[in-house]
């Protein structure tokens, strides 16, 4: 498999829980290295630009109100197949149907304040990748 770069973001509610550090050990324990990373507090625009794809969606408002409603961590992880590891390590979007030791079932409270992000494809990883990140923010290893 190829190696991969995917972006993951810490969402506020895992932020709030000081849960960052437990979060990304679970990434580095499964082979993947964070190659970037930064704290922010995201506008009402940065966060609606990022999840584009929904805004016709009837959940938008509340996605982007929780999305702004504290600070998160952005970053990108780097690994083989690095963009289905991640999702595999997140679990399902509603963490009810998440499985047993995924992220989301261990930290996560609703399908809103659902404790991370991660790109869903080369696509998406590439986009968001740039959304966040100049090339010279990016640390190989
Ligand atoms: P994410 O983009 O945050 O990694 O989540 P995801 O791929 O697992 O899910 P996606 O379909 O992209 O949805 C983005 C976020 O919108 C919220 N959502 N609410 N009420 C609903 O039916 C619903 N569906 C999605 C979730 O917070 C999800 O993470
Ligand atoms: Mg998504």
């Amino acid at each position: 498999m190829a190696t991969e770069r995917t972006l993951s973001i810490i969402k506020p509610d895992a932020v709030a829980k000081n849960a960052i550090g437990e979060i990304i050990a679970r990434f580095e324990k499964a082979g993947l290295q964070v190659v970037a990373a930064k704290m922010l507090h995201l506008d009402e625009g940065k966060a609606g630009g990022f999840y584009a794809e929904h805004k016709e969606r009837p959940f938008f408002g509340d996605l982007v109100g929780f999305m702004t409603s504290g600070p998160v961590v952005v970053q990108v992880l780097e690994g083989e197949g690095a963009i289905a590891k991640n999702r595999e390590l997140m679990g399902a979007t509603n963490p009810k149907e998440a499985a047993a030791g995924t992220i989301r079932a261990d930290f996560a409270q609703s399908i809103d304040a659902n404790a991370v992000h991660g790109s869903d494809s080369a696509a998406s990883a590439e986009r968001e990748i740039a959304y966040f990140f100049g090339a010279d923010e990016i640390c190989p290893r």
